[in-house]
């Protein structure tokens, strides 16, 4: 018997150790920045000017007022903050002029709120509620927006570092948009950008910075 047992615990050992290599998270959207999000769904804010390159899998926006891209409509038809998103990218700024305050970042609008993160050269920051923390944005930085119901929580290369409650400011809408997302001039690169709007994504399904990467394994 004891025996038996051992075999079958050896079995099952082997079983774990042969099954099931740590999973990719399935994103509903990831641009990689190997072809322009354009071509892949995205569309432009109809308002945008400026001008987007692609060059070795980073995408680079510059622009003299807006460049935005907006997501396909899987975003608008299945956000619900009930289940909870995640939006995550991998970016830097260049030099910006901040018209109304912000100028490069993320807006998004999950039916209960219409949010907007600005990503200056020195700070990052939330439109309209005077949340903020200071960061070197001009370096490399991988940047995790988690909803869950009202609580919004930034992570800065895994990092907890924005943390609020938005418990509703009236908009109803569904959208989400990054890039150059205000009036002033702005450069910034993007690596990738991601959005999961069926659950949140656990925090262990990535090694910071490395989901493109990974990604590409997993195709
Ligand atoms: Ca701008």
């Amino acid at each position: 018997m004891v025996a038996k047992s051992h075999h079958l615990g050896l079995v099952l050992a082997l079983g774990v150790a042969m099954c099931c290599p740590a999973r990719v998270w399935a994103w509903t959207e990831f641009l990689s920045m190997d072809m322009m999000p354009e071509d892949v769904g995205w569309t432009i804010n109809s308002s945008s000017e400026g001008s987007s390159t692609l060059f070795g899998g980073v995408l680079t926006i510059n622009s003299p007022s807006y460049r935005e891209y907006v997501a396909p409509a899987d975003w608008a038809n299945t956000v619900d903050t009930a289940t909870g998103y995640t939006i995550e990218f991998r970016m830097h700024v260049g030099l910006t002029t901040p018209c109304f305050g912000y100028n490069v970042g993320v807006a998004y609008g999950d039916k209960i709120n219409g949010t907007f993160l600005g990503i200056e050269p020195d700070r990052i920051w939330v439109y309209g509620l005077g949340v903020q923390a200071p960061l070197d944005a001009t370096q490399w930085h991988t940047y995790r927006i988690v909803v869950l119901g009202s609580h919004h929580r930034l992570y800065v290369d895994g990092q907890l570092t924005l943390d609020f409650t938005y418990s509703g400011d009236g908009s109803t809408g569904a959208w989400l948009e990054w890039g150059d997302i205000g009036c002033g001039w702005s450069s910034s690169q993007w690596d990738y950008f991601a959005y999961e709007t069926s659950a949140v994504v656990p925090v262990a399904q990535t090694s910071w910075g490395k989901i493109k990467a990974l990604y590409r394994d997993e195709r």
